[in-house]
């Protein structure tokens, strides 16, 4: 680390979710970090930093880590000046919960679906079907799981509220072209969808989100609009 150089670089460009929850903690705990904007890659270089080549990936002054929880983890351990994790072996473990429910039941349907909804490829009718049951099935459990008050776990907005908020917020987009259907809505979580929406972190992450999003949907030939333009569902 030099003097003028923050010890925390994060690698990733702001289309992807995963990198937005990283980005969004590093805001939120008051960190200075890097962005270093790029896509994942399978060379040798990049590799060494994620053997996955896959984004988010975050370098410290103690190595470079990856997989999206590991990373929260790791700075809420390492600054735990501002914790993004709630107190209490019950109230961590429900947000771990939340995450784990939000990542494998939200997060990968959806991004079964963005080959063609994002990406300029197609989409096979079983694989929208498949996406439509398990995204069904968690949106009840979400109305079961999460009551607002205002945040996910309670008083205080955590690591769940960052990874749910961001998963959500590309499922609901895609629902909706899709669809015609709302996430958010659905799990009864609009309030809270707005507040976090409203917080200072969640602007700046959306605001690159939005110009790069528009960027890589033109490049791709993506057939997505935005669901308020009038186009009609998708299936
Ligand atoms: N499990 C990983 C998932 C990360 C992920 O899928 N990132 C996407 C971008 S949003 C990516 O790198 N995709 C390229 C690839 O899969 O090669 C995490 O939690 O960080």
């Amino acid at each position: 680390m030099t003097a003028d150089r923050p010890p925390l670089t994060l690698h990733g460009y702001p289309v992807s979710n995963y990198v937005n929850v990283v980005r969004a903690a590093l805001i939120e705990k008051g960190l200075e970090y890097t962005l270093s904007v790029r896509g994942a890659a399978q060379d040798e270089a990049f590799l060494s930093l994620n053997p996955m080549g896959k984004i988010p990936v975050l370098e410290t002054e103690e190595g470079a880590l990856a997989e999206t929880v590991a990373i929260l983890e790791y700075l809420d351990d390492r600054y735990p000046a501002r914790a993004l994790r709630p107190t209490g072996a019950f109230a961590a473990a429900r947000a771990r919960q939340i995450v784990n429910l939000v990542q494998v039941y939200v997060e990968v349907p959806t991004r079964s679906l963005f080959p063609g909804v994002f990406m300029g490829g197609e989409n096979s009718p079983p694989v929208v079907v498949a996406a439509r049951a398990t995204l069904d099935r968690a949106s009840a459990a979400l109305v079961r799981l999460a009551r607002p008050a205002p945040f996910l776990l309670g008083e205080h907005m955590t690591n769940a509220d960052l990874f749910a908020f961001y998963s959500l917020d590309i499922s609901d987009r895609l629902g909706r072209f899709v669809w015609g259907r709302s996430m958010i809505a659905e799990c009864g979580l609009e309030a809270w969808s707005a507040a976090m929406r409203d917080r200072s972190s969640t602007k700046v992450v959306l605001a690159d989100f939005e110009a790069d999003f528009a960027r890589y949907l033109n490049d791709k030939g993506a057939i997505y609009r935005a669901p308020d333009d009038g186009r009609l569902a998708h299936a």
